[in-house]
């Protein structure tokens, strides 16, 4: 049979069973780590079977949780089943599953957002507790039973490290061309034993392409055939258009300055339309000789690698449309030699990316006049996905651009406001912030010259009166001059929309 193919460990034979056996070997209470990034690699059916089986202990008046560790966002099938069925106590790192968005924000379920390549040593370490359970999918389980990934590889190593119990999906979808992707890297330890990472170039290979996993762990092994999620990208709307013409103009600007070359310095690109939008710009531009290093593989940067210009991309995972991914997996045999999936601890590792130099690119939700970015928070409060990997790479990038429409919500929000109502990315770490309306390039600047950048490039001309008028009022009226507020008001652009729906407030 084709899936005994896959599963060529023949001692592990005698654990293949069905979804539900494996879901019942979870302890209620206990913690989950699943495979599973950016809607790729996920476990399909036992994360299902796990909320059925939720729903009928609720019913029988025995509810159970558990906690779920995953390597960013997953699915409707594993986040949204669980969360619908009540079932997460505690979820951690980036997700954006609207039922999961839902209940955290109705304050019934705790979320700990982290920097992506925080999480594995912070298990390591040991604060988050233990790890009962690893449900990590597959593509094959080889003779000597090392396993091949799938289209993720996030946290998988440390689920299948940590773990007591292992419970393997082998999604027979992913195609066995996958093998030879991976890059597994074995040597990283906890200070003081750690050691350089050896990656001098995105395109370095410093692992084998196989997890390795202690046999006496696997208690299930579950067959399914089920695709990612693999959602589809809007069309490039203007907006888009013109975020990603004012980058290509930066860049082009940079390289006459000369200090960056036609062949720029390794890119990352966050999720979202406008960074594949950004992809879309680079495929039609002068560059050439580009590189990656990256967290995700979008539509954007595979029409990229198939123009040439892209030479290698590095990343932990795909994020990619189904008409993407059906392309993808119908010619890996060309992009295996281009494309490498690492670890997310090391896809995201400040010491790489700080030396490489990366061009860091991520969406954001606002940015106040003095370049602070929220990525996460809306009106200060209600979480929107989390911080991803924005912040491993925003901090030790080379440059660091946040981008963003100026206006949300039919132009009802301004985002750029004089406070940001949450901190992700401390001015320290914004280099670059870019709207529809113009680039602001904040490098060397001091607070009041940002804000004057900010103001007149970014921000939405009819809103522009009313943040000079509070720049204007704030240096007349602040306490310190250095980065003026008016503290009473500084948060009013979002008080007033929780009010009246609209920004600026009605003064
Ligand atoms: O709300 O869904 O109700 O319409 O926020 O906004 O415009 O769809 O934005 O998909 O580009 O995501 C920052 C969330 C942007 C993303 C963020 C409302 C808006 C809409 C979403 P609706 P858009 P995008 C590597 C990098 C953090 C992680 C990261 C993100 C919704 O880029 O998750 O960068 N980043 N990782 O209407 C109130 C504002 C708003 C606002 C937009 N100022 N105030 N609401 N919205 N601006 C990858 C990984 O780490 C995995």
């Amino acid at each position: 049979m084709a899936i005994r193919k896959r599963i060529a460990d023949v001692h592990l034979h005698n654990k293949i069973m069905s979804a539900e056996d494996a879901a019942d070997l979870i302890p209620p209470g206990g913690t989950v780590g699943m495979s599973g990034f950016t809607g790729a690699g996920y476990p399909k059916d036992v994360p299902l079977a796990l909320a059925a089986r939720m729903e009928r202990a609720y019913q029988h008046e025995h509810p159970f949780k558990v906690r779920v560790w995953t390597g960013a966002s997953t699915a409707p099938e594993l986040d949204g089943a669980l969360a619908k069925a009540n079932g997460i106590e505690l979820r951690l790192p980036y997700q954006s599953d609207p039922t999961c968005r839902t209940r955290i924000n109705d304050g019934r379920m705790e979320y700990l957002d982290m920097h992506l390549s925080h999480v594995a040593q912070a298990v390591w370490e040991g604060f988050l507790g233990h790890l009962d359970v690893a449900i990590v999918e597959v593509t094959a389980i080889r003779e000597d039973g090392q396993l091949v990934p799938s289209s993720s590889v996030g946290n998988n190593k440390t689920w299948l490290d940590c773990a007591d119990k292992v419970i393997l999906e082998v999604n027979r979808w992913q195609p066995e061309q996958l093998e030879g992707m991976h890059d597994i890297y074995y040597g990283t330890r906890l200070p003081p034993e750690r050691r350089p990472i050896p990656i001098i170039a995105p395109s370095d290979r410093i692992g084998a392409p196989y997890f390795n996993c202690n046999p006496d762990k696997i208690v299930a092994v579950v067959e399914t055939n089920t695709p990612d999620r693999n959602s589809a990208f809007s069309p490039l709307d203007d907006t888009s258009r013109r975020i990603a013409g004012h980058i290509l103009e930066f860049l082009e600007h940079e390289i006459r300055r000369g200090r960056l070359t036609p062949g720029l310095l390794p890119l990352q690109s966050g999720v979202g339309n406008i960074a594949n939008a950004v992809m879309a710009g680079l495929a039609e531009s002068r560059f050439e000789g580009l590189s990656a290093y990256t967290e995700v593989i979008q539509d954007g940067m595979l029409h990229l690698l198939d123009t040439g210009k892209l030479t290698s991309a590095s990343a932990t995972a795909f994020s990619l449309s189904p008409d993407a991914t059906k392309h993808l997996y119908a010619n890996l045999d060309d992009y295996r030699g281009r494309i490498i999936l690492r670890p997310q601890e090391i896809s995201n590792h400040p010491e790489v990316i700080r030396r490489l130099g990366c061009l860091a690119m991520n969406g954001m939700i606002e940015a106040d006049i003095y370049g602070n970015v929220n990525s996460t928070h809306l009106m200060g409060t209600r979480i929107q996905n989390g911080i991803g990997g924005s912040g491993d790479f925003a901090r030790n990038a080379y440059i660091s651009f946040f981008m963003t429409p100026s206006t949300a919500k039919g132009g009802a929000i301004s985002c750029i406001v004089p406070m940001v109502s949450h901190v992700d990315h401390t001015e320290h770490d914004v280099h670059v912030i870019v709207t529809e309306q113009g680039l602001a390039d904040l490098r060397g600047l001091s607070p009041k010259q940002r804000a004057e950048q900010i103001i007149e490039h970014c921000a939405h001309p009819d809103l522009r009166p009313a943040l000079r008028d509070y720049y204007r009022r704030a240096m007349d009226g602040a306490s310190g001059r250095h980065t003026p507020h008016l503290l009473d008001e500084a948060l009013s652009w979002h008080l007033g929309f929780v009010r009246e729906g609209k920004m600026p407030p009605v003064r």
